[in-house]
């Protein structure tokens, strides 16, 4: 029943079907392309309603146990405590051992598949608890507190502006003493 001519659909379909699943696993980044982180949670860029207890990285490939390294920081990049990474086949995860505020957060890894190549990255999420309703969702004080330390160049145009102030206004006195002098 199927003849010659169904062959090169077959064929074309399973490219297709190839060419989608080549997208999907080769990374973004070559340089790691051995190993590539899989999934996460919290998921990458998501917002939570309730603040994790753990991070969970699943890689690709099996994990060298000595060297896996999960970092979290706040949105002002203070470290948050966590514990040691444990590493179990091809996930490697923390516990979080403060309970986290609302607010954006970055996980940041650094591990060895044990073929001896190295992977690593970041990504953000976001808590956003409804029992945190005290603080702000989105934008902590430290983060307002960092966007004025960016603004720096700002800050110090004004300063210079007011040097140059100071040093016009001591110049007219001097030039005023001199000119009731004479
Ligand atoms: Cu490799």
């Amino acid at each position: 029943m199927t003849g010659p001519r169904s062959c090169p659909l077959v064929v074309r379909l399973g490219a297709a079907a190839l060419a989608v699943v080549v997208a999907i696993l080769v990374p973004t980044s070559p340089a790691w392309a051995h190993n590539t982180l899989r999934s996460a949670a919290p998921v990458q860029e998501s917002t939570v309603s309730s603040a994790p207890t753990e991070i969970v990285l699943e890689f690709a490939q099996e994990l060298d146990p000595a060297f896996a390294t999960i970092v979290l920081t706040d949105a002002a990049r203070r470290k948050v405590p966590t514990g040691h990474a444990v590493v179990s086949g091809a996930k490697g995860s923390v516990q979080v051992t403060e309970a986290l505020p609302s607010g954006t957060y970055t996980v940041a890894y650094r591990v060895v598949s044990t073929d001896g190549h190295p992977a690593q990255g970041s990504y953000p999420f976001t808590v956003a608890s409804p029992d945190s309703s005290a603080a702000p969702i989105v934008g902590t004080p430290t983060d307002r507190a960092s966007a004025q330390a960016e603004r720096g160049p700002g800050a110090s145009v004004l300063a210079a502006g007011a040097a140059l102030a100071v040093l016009v206004v001591a110049g007219a006195g001097l030039l005023w003493r001199r000119t009731r002098r004479r």
